[in-house]
């Protein structure tokens, strides 16, 4: 397999500056490295460029959506490309908007390739507000939702006509924070969650095994990893950390499972803030997770 690394050096759909720098963060803490040697062959594509974080307050419930438009246009057409040459192109970000652009060309991808799609999203939040739930107009609050088609016509159509995705392609994992109205909207579009009370109850390993059931050869798995899915004790570096997350264990055991689906086929790495960071351990512990979720093991081969 070859890995693409794509920067993707935005913060214009957070309510807090510094996600932008994730991108150099995950270099430092020796990603490309760690995929290495897992045995991937992997290129990094530097970063893409787009608009600067004007720091607005929101307008119409949104803030910054004309950059978060075009942000998340450019990489939109960076992952198709790469998806197109065969290769799992894993996203660096910057902010959780950016998974609109990416989770859209992987629909694409899917759609013209005849495979299914399935979207884990190991995140506290559910992403899954509109301009008119939203409380804080951050974009990064809003992505599921636009991909499955509520939202602006600029971030619900990059792929073609909305949606990009359906909510019962999608499985989320480790949530801990709604909204209220959010809240009421994943009951009524069937989200599948899989809360923290779930992962209490059930366990990692049960939860993971309803998640990635279901699946088979022509699937594509995309994971979009929200760095704030661990608990902020590990994680401090996120800019809306929410207590009660899994820890370093349940955290790997996800990604090994994930690996023992065989079927990853993209990956999203983001809301990593260095600014908020201590010492880029938040940094490190993704690599660490990133090299469960492609096979590392401690002594088993499997
Ligand atoms: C909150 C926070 N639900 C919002 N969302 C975050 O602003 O929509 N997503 N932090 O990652
Ligand atoms: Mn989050
Ligand atoms: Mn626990
Ligand atoms: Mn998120």
């Amino acid at each position: 397999t070859t890995a693409a690394l794509i920067g993707v050096p935005t913060d214009v759909g957070a309510g807090v500056r510094g996600a932008s720098m994730g991108p150099e963060a995950l270099r430092v803490a020796g990603l490309q490295t760690a995929l290495e040697h897992q045995g991937l062959r992997v290129i990094d594509t530097g970063n893409l460029s787009g608009p600067a974080n004007p720091c607005l307050p929101p307008q119409d419930g949104y803030r910054h959506l004309a950059e978060n438009i075009a942000w998340n246009r450019s990489l939109y057409d960076a992952t198709l490309a790469q998806l197109r040459l065969g290769h799992l192109p894993i996203m660096l970000g910057g902010d959780h908007c950016l998974a609109i652009g990416s989770i859209s060309a992987v629909a694409r991808h899917c759609r013209d390739t005849g495979r299914k799609l399935r979207v884990l999203w190991l995140d506290a939040h559910a992403d899954f507000n509109t301009s008119a739930l939203t409380p804080s107009g951050n974009v990064h609050g809003m992505p599921v939702a636009c991909l499955c088609g509520f939202g602006p016509d600029g971030l619900t159509t990059l792929a073609g006509a909305a949606p990009a995705i359906a909510p019962h392609e999608v499985r989320q994992i480790g949530i801990r924070s709604v909204d209220a109205g959010e809240k009421r909207f994943v009951h009524e579009q069937g989200l599948d969650v899989y809360d923290m009370r779930a992962i209490d109850e059930l366990g990692m390993r049960a939860v993971m095994e309803r998640a990635l059931d279901g699946m088979d050869d022509s699937t594509h798995l995309h994971v979009s990893f929200d760095v704030d899915f661990l608990d902020p004790s590990m994680a401090p570096g996120v800019g809306t950390t929410v207590r009660g997350g899994p820890d370093y264990r349940e955290a790997h055991l996800c990604m090994e499972m994930i690996h023992g689906s065989g079927r990853l086929g993209s990956l999203d790495i983001v809301e990593l803030n260095p600014a908020l960071d201590v010492r880029n351990q938040t940094a490190e512990v993704a690599v660490d997770l990133v090299e469960s979720l492609f096979g590392k093991s401690t002594l088993m081969r499997r």
